[in-house]
Parts: C-alpha cells; sequence; structure tokens
C-alpha cells in the first residue's frame, strides 16, 4: 500500500463517523461507565460534561501529552499531527483481551505442532515457494537463509499472507501504550517507531491493519523491526512488507542475517535418549549454554559430524507419542530471535522442513532439475 505523499504534511484530522456511539461523540468504556454512574446517581449536572468527556481521548491524557511533546522534541513531528493522530486512536478491548493469553504459553508441543503442520498449509507453502521462485533464490542467494526456512517463517506467521491481522494499527499499540500498563514504555516505544515508519515509507498511519499487536504484513513485523529489517526487495522504491510478498521475502530473510543465521550449519535434531524432566542438561535459556559434548558425555547421540564444541541446547517436548528430546543449535536460537519461544522455533523447523521435502517431490514430478 503506498499512501499519496501528502499523507504526512497535510495533517488530516479526525474523519467524521469512525467513533459509532452517542450519535457521533466518542466515549471509551471506562468515561462511558462514569457518565453512567453519575446520570444513576441523580447528578443531573453531569450531562453538561457530556461535550468535554466526549473529547477526552490519549491525547488528552497527560501520558499522550508527553508523547505528543516528544515526538515533536525527539523527531520533528508537528503536534498538531500526533495530537490528531492520538485523538482518532481507538481504544479496543478486545486488543486488552487478546494479549494476555499467547498460544505459546497454553499449549503443548503436540498441539502446537498440529496447527502448523497441516497438509493444506504444506501444499500452499509449496505453491507459495514456486510462485515467488525469483525472489526466494534471490534471497537466498543475498542473504545466506533457505528458502523454506523464509516460507515456513512466513506461513506460521500468516499463512503466506491470508491472516495478517484485523485491527487498525493505530488503534493497537495507542491502546497497549495507554491502556496496558505492564508493557505500557514498550508499546509506547512501538508506537513512535509507529509514526517514524509510516513517515518514512509515506504510508498513512491511520489505514495501516495487523495484529493485535501491530505487527504488520506477511512476516508480522512490529514497527521497529520494520524501520530495521524491512528491506526494498523489488526495489520500486517502498520497503512494503503488508501487500508486497517479494519485499516481505527479503525482509524475512534479512532479519535472519542481522540474527547471524549461519548458511549449511544444522538447526536441531531429534535423539533417541530422553531426560528426566529435572535433568541439569535441560537448560532454561533459549540461547544454547551447553556443548556438543556435555551432550555426549551424558549419553546422547548427536549426528556425528556435530562438532564437539558446537554449542547446543537440549529440549523437551510432549510430542503426540510421549516426550521427545531434541537438540537445537545456534540456528535453532536464531529463529527464537523472530518469537522467543522453542515451541515457535520447532515449528518453523519442522514446517521449513516439511517444504522442502514436498518441494523437492514436486520438482521430480514436474521434471524441474532433472536433466533430460
Ligand atoms: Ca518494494
Amino acid at each position: 500500500m503506498r499512501a499519496a505523499a501528502p499523507v504526512w504534511t497535510a495533517g488530516n484530522g479526525c474523519q467524521p463517523g469512525r467513533h459509532g456511539n452517542l450519535g457521533g461523540l466518542s466515549l471509551s468504556g471506562i468515561q462511558m461507565k462514569s457518565v453512567i454512574n453519575r446520570v444513576r446517581h441523580g447528578l443531573a449536572a453531569a450531562l453538561f460534561l457530556l461535550p468535554s468527556l466526549a473529547m477526552a481521548q490519549y491525547h488528552e491524557t497527560s501520558e499522550g501529552q508527553a508523547f505528543i511533546q516528544d515526538m515533536v522534541e525527539q523527531f520533528g513531528f508537528e503536534a498538531s499531527r500526533v495530537e490528531s493522530l492520538l485523538a482518532e486512536a481507538e481504544r479496543k478491548e478486545s486488543i486488552l483481551d487478546a494479549i494476555s493469553r499467547p498460544a505459546e504459553k497454553t499449549l503443548e508441543w503436540h498441539q502446537y505442532r498440529e496447527i502448523f503442520m497441516r497438509q493444506e498449509r504444506i501444499e500452499q507453502g509449496v505453491e507459495f515457494l514456486q510462485q515467488y521462485r525469483e525472489a526466494f533464490e534471490r534471497a537466498e542467494a543475498e542473504y545466506g537463509v533457505p528458502a523454506e526456512v523464509i516460507a515456513a517463517i512466513i506461513g506460521v506467521e500468516t499463512w503466506y499472507g491470508r491472516y495478517k491481522g484485523k485491527h487498525r494499527v493505530l488503534d493497537a499499540l495507542a491502546t497497549l501504550a495507554f491502556d496496558y500498563p505492564p508493557r505500557s514504555r514498550f508499546f509506547r516505544s512501538e508506537l513512535a517507531q509507529y509514526l517514524l515508519m509510516t513517515r518514512e515509507q509515506g504510508f498513512d498511519p491511520e489505514e495501516l491493519i495487523g495484529s493485535y499487536a501491530g505487527a504488520m504484513g506477511y512476516g508480522q513485523f512490529i514497527s521497529s523491526s520494520y524501520r530495521h529489517y524491512a528491506v526494498d526487495f523489488d526495489d520500486d522504491g517502498v520497503a512494503d512488507i503488508l501487500n508486497n510478498p517479494v519485499d516481505a521475502i527479503g525482509s524475512v530473510a534479512n532479519y535472519f542475517r542481522a540474527h547471524h543465521w549461519q548458511p549449511g550449519e544444522p538447526v536441531a535434531e531429534q535423539v533417541r535418549n530422553v531426560l528426566p524432566e529435572d535433568s541439569p542438561l535441560l537448560t532454561r535459556e533459549l540461547k544454547p549454554g551447553l556443548t556438543v559434548n556435555d551432550y555426549r558425555q551424558a549419553g546422547l547421540a548427536p549426528d556425528e559430524g556435530m562438532d564437539d564444541d558446537a554449542k547446543a541446547r537440549a529440549v523437551r517436548l510432549a510430542g503426540a507419542g510421549g516426550p521427545e528430546l531434541w537438540l537445537t543449535y545456534h540456528n535453532f536460537y536464531v529463529i527464537t530471535r523472530y518469537n522467543h519461544s522453542h515451541l515457535y522455533a520447532m515449528a518453523v523447523f519442522q514446517l521449513a522442513n516439511a517444504l522442502g521435502e514436498k518441494a523437492g517431490q514436486s520438482e521430480q514430478q514436474n521434471g524441474v532439475g532433472s536433466n533430460t
């Protein structure tokens, strides 16, 4: 989506009709309750407060004012422009509900795996690889990240771009920045990054759609990642990972290279033994803290080609047929830089393998890559 150039200079204000309640006046849930309570308590005078309450949005809070001032002083924004954006932002209860229950924390591995390893997701991933073959090959050559790993990330994040979120990014980030105290610092920073990113790319900040946490596009980049890692991979002058799969493919690959993906190195392997749940060899940190030799000494048998001093971390997972033990390596850790969860990284790894296998099969069937 390439927005018209004047978006960031015209300072377009509140769109009429965006707020549905009270005949065009807007009230957040808390403000509404407060009005109702006052009316219930017979304070007729409260009715006179309606017009001013109606305008009381994030831009009128002290936090909102501090945010506006920061954007002006640090980044040279026009105060009126930031103010009108905060006035336009809507508090969404559904966003506050959603942030409290991420799937990684409530599902067992075999349940999580089932979501991402469905036949349909594998088949559509192969189609995605074929459809954008040129971009994948170029990304692999330029960044050293296998095509199927890039495709698996996009497959896990958004089902190859089919589900990129349904919230306005402005609403998501403002709601979490100003109404979610546990992470308000982080989301205020992301809101600032969002305004910077949309200014840089020429997008309208009122228009972009993303996840409940403000993640955008095929690879679900948050605003700071967008600014750091998104690339204009089709060279049309804008890094658009929201609507342009070629830019998204290059951007995911760039993210992995920036987080030190090692081309040709292994990701993870399953070993036959299973360590007890309380084994000291099951380290807590996602970053591999032990070595292949430590696990060899404990009687596990990693691939013979693995160097003794290669960093490794054993992960015990609740598989459908009982506990599984995996040795994970540096590149597995790199996948967790995308989403800090070993279930997530394992899903990406296994989906990438499935895509690689399936793509290989269909190439053989179609005679691609054969010598005849
Ligand atoms: Ca582009």
